[in-house]
């Protein structure tokens, strides 16, 4: 039986997915003010593999994500003002802005790292996960990563680890390439699939866009995991336009979320890709359709995520940047 979220739950994950994509947003928004805010991997487009994947976990279970990990990050609960300072490398910002977008960490909520090397998630999340079996917890270690990933010789070098030595991973491969064209990893395999399946990871194959779907294959690979039979969810999702470029820019708008019920606004360049494929409009659409709430539900809490957006925003604005003389501090060779 598929596990399936109450409509309050739902709503909390419609909340997750919002937060995650208004953060996003607020980034843009920044950059056109602050010049300094170069290049940022933004999560738009992702929402529902994120958000699901985080909504099914426990306290306790370790994340270990990308280069493209704003989403992760402020998915399983980091204050968005301090991880928008860090981002703009101020010193209020979760890492003291040493870090910025590519190492925007948060252990005390489980982000045990992010990396901005393509596959170092995966093979951290190997240490996690003998880290939570060595301590006798039932907790387990979660890999986010791409399809870039499996280019790397890391990832096989991980994957067998995991299914040899039986340890609690979850692989969460966020592919968002275009199915066997493999637009950002050049594999020889036809499948990603079939990498993980050859050593003896069982592989689920999702619609990245559905957060429903994606949680219930979550909650369902985790019975196994938190046994010690790692799983391999691929997400396929469909790239955000946005993502083929390095600055943030709102190259389908600012999510209007009456597009779910006025599907009229849809329109520019990319209405396509707004009308099929953005994942916070598809997850409103079906809770307006299973009547789990109405549209002024889903405004309100719109509301209550763009005042938390905007509350962060003013925050990191008025972070300072670090002292020059606090260069050196938190280098330990
Ligand atoms: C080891 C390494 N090689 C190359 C890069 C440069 N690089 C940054 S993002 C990226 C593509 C990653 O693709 P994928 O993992 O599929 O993530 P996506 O950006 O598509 O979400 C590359 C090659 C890097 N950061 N690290
Ligand atoms: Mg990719």
């Amino acid at each position: 039986m598929a596990e399936r979220l109450s409509d309050a739950a739902r709503l909390a994950l419609f909340e997750r997915m919002l937060r995650m994509r208004r953060f996003e947003e607020e980034i843009i928004h920044a950059a056109a003010v602050h010049k300094d805010i170069g290049r940022n991997h933004l999560y738009i487009g992702h929402e529902a593999t994120g958000a699901a994947v985080l909504a099914a976990l426990k306290q306790g279970d370790l994340v270990h994500t990308t280069h493209r990990n704003h989403g992760h990050v402020i998915g399983r609960g980091a204050d968005p003002g301090r991880a928008l300072a860090e981002i703009m490398g101020r010193e209020g910002g979760l890492n003291r802005g040493r870090g910025g977008t590519w190492h925007l960490c948060d252990r005390a909520v489980g982000i045990q790292s992010t990396s901005a090397m393509v596959g170092g998630s995966i093979g951290l999340a190997i240490g996690g996960g003998w880290a939570t079996r060595e301590l006798g917890t039932d907790n387990v270690s979660v890999a986010f990563f791409g399809d870039g990933v499996l280019d790397e010789g890391i990832s096989y070098e991980a994957m067998n680890f995991a299914s040899r030595y039986e340890l609690p991973v979850l692989f969460v491969c966020e592919n968002n390439s275009k199915e066997g064209a493999h637009e950002t990893s050049r594999l020889a395999a036809q499948q990603l699939g079939d990498v993980p399946r050859a050593l003896g990871i069982p592989v689920v194959t999702i619609d990245g866009h559905d957060a429903d779907g994606v949680y219930a294959a979550t909650m369902e690979a985790l019975k196994s995991v938190r046994k010690g039979e790692p799983v391999f969810l691929e997400s396929r999702l469909e790239r955000w336009p946005g993502s083929h470029q390095a600055k943030p820019d709102f190259v389908t708008g600012v999510t209007d979320i009456a597009m779910a019920w006025e599907p009229a606004r849809i329109t520019g360049t990319h209405a396509d890709w707004i009308a099929k494929f953005d994942p916070v409009l598809a997850f409103a659409r079906r809770l307006l359709a299973d009547k789990a709430a109405d549209s002024a539900a889903l405004q309100a809490i719109d509301a209550r995520v763009g005042a938390a957006m905007k509350a962060a925003r003013a925050f990191a604005d008025n972070s300072p940047y670090p002292k020059p003389e606090t260069a050196l501090s938190g280098v330990y060779a």
